[in-house]
């Protein structure tokens, strides 16, 4: 049957139009019977709505279907309103059953089955609210730093050597020449500081991540960020500290639905992000809670204890963690003289979400540095190069985007947080 065009409405805007007539366009979320009559949950890109039949045959969930009905209220229906649908016209008829059901499952099935069947389960109002909050956090990092005259950049996910070390490196055949997929875009963005000053880059990077965590993907999605001309890694946090209360109340601002729906809080971006150089945090963890690390970073534990105190003394669900020892950092990290470094990370409700800090701008520091560690300076040669032509100091940082939107709406696993999630054992859908 030929669709009608009649002009649609959304059916976020149906509560201004009590009494009217509309034609609604949709998804079959759920369907009912009750002898006679008939419920359909119509789903579009801005909500659900029940729209109620007599003697219609409601196709298969997640058909695509056109509804003509009246808006009216009733105090029982979800949201406070219904239709009163005269007639459904089918769009696109589902050739089979959806192998979950939507609006049930995604609340009570099994994670692997709903990664399993991502292409469908992604419909579902959780998953939707979480990539909808993504959208809005990129967004928000993107308008602070444009209105702050950072330029974006796009720089290659094909590359000749791995900037940040560390064996997790994708290996591709490219003509017949050894290459890699790009683990994070650093020796670019610091090049690009030559040329702006100020970048940021939005894009996925990868990493061959060994070991199947809940904070691990293969592939995820890296909020850069690069500035030139600063003093120290004091500059660093002082912006990441603005980028992240920007995305935050971005957040707040934008996402109110998404935000109830997960029972998440926003975090208070009235404190001041405290500061604690990483040897500090490793004493008041053992002292404060009997925790003690071994290592030259800080463990997973140590994290979320750090953020525990972060939360405890200073009211904040934010805690940098500077002064990492050169041992725990990439090459490119700006020593300091007493082995420790101007490399930082940024914790948040006690999982790292971003690296950081101030790095080499001087062309024999940077040479020494990579002689030194062993490493090949003709892997790096591009890279290198620009320190021949004035580099002025610069540091910068990047956020894992699954990390920070998982830890704001308390999703326990960073694959939610990302459409088609990569990991060691999958690759589809
Ligand atoms: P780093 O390697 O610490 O630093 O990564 C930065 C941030 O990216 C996120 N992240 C990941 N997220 C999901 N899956 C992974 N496998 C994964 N690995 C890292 C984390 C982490 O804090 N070039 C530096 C950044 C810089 O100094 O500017 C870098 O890539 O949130």
């Amino acid at each position: 049957m030929p669709v009608t065009t009649k002009a649609r409405t959304l059916i976020a805007k149906l509560d201004t139009l009590v009494g009217a007539e509309v034609t609604l366009r949709g998804w079959v979320h759920n369907r009912r019977d009750l002898g006679g009559i008939q419920f359909l949950l119509l789903r579009d890109r801005s909500g659900v709505v029940q729209c109620v039949f007599e003697h219609s045959q409601i196709p298969v969930a997640e058909s695509c279907v056109q509804v003509n009905g009246k808006v009216v209220s009733n105090k029982k229906a979800p949201g406070g309103l219904e239709i009163q649908a005269n007639d459904l016209e089918i769009i696109t008829e589902a050739l089979k059953p959806a192998p979950i059901e939507i609006p049930k499952e995604e609340w009570h099935a099994n994670p692997e089955t709903l990664l399993q069947y991502r292409h469908v389960s992604l419909r579902g109002v959780n998953a939707r609210a979480a990539l909808k909050v993504q959208a809005e956090i990129v967004k928000a990092f993107r308008n602070y730093l444009n209105n702050q005259d950072f330029t974006e950049i796009f720089t290659p996910k094909i590359v000749a050597a791995g900037a940040e070390g560390g064996a997790n490196l994708f290996e591709i055949d490219y003509y017949g020449k050894r290459a890699y997929l790009a683990q994070s875009p650093q020796l670019y963005k610091q090049i690009m500081v030559g040329v702006y000053e100020r970048v940021y880059e939005v894009a996925p990077v990868y990493r061959a991540e060994l070991s199947h965590t809940s904070r691990h993907l293969s592939e995820y999605l890296s909020l850069d960020v690069e500035l030139g001309f600063i003093e120290s890694d004091s500059d660093v946090m002082d912006l990441e500290e603005d980028v992240v209360k920007a995305i935050v109340t971005h957040v707040g601002e934008y996402c109110q639905k998404e935000l109830k729906l997960f029972g998440a809080e926003i975090p208070n971006t009235s404190a001041a992000i405290p500061r604690i150089p990483l040897l500090e945090a490793r004493n008041l963890v053992e002292e404060r809670y009997g925790h003690k690390t071994g290592g030259k970073d800080l463990d997973p534990e140590a994290e979320r204890l750090v953020g525990r105190w972060a939360k405890e003394e200073h009211d904040s669900d934010f805690v940098f963690v500077t002064r990492y020892p050169q041992a725990a950092r990439p090459f490119y990290t700006y020593p300091t003289e007493d082995g420790l470094t101007r490399g930082l990370d940024l914790i948040f409700r006690g999982v790292e979400i971003t690296s950081g800090g101030q790095r080499i701008h001087d062309y024999n520091m940077l040479t020494a540095e990579l002689e030194k560690r062993r490493m090949d300076p003709e892997a790096f040669r591009g890279y290198l190069e620009v320190f021949k032509y004035g580099m002025p100091p610069h540091g910068g940082f990047a956020i894992g985007a699954e990390r920070i939107t998982a830890l704001l709406l308390g999703i326990a696993n960073v694959r939610f947080a990302r459409a088609f999630p990569r990991d060691g054992s999958r690759l589809q859908p």
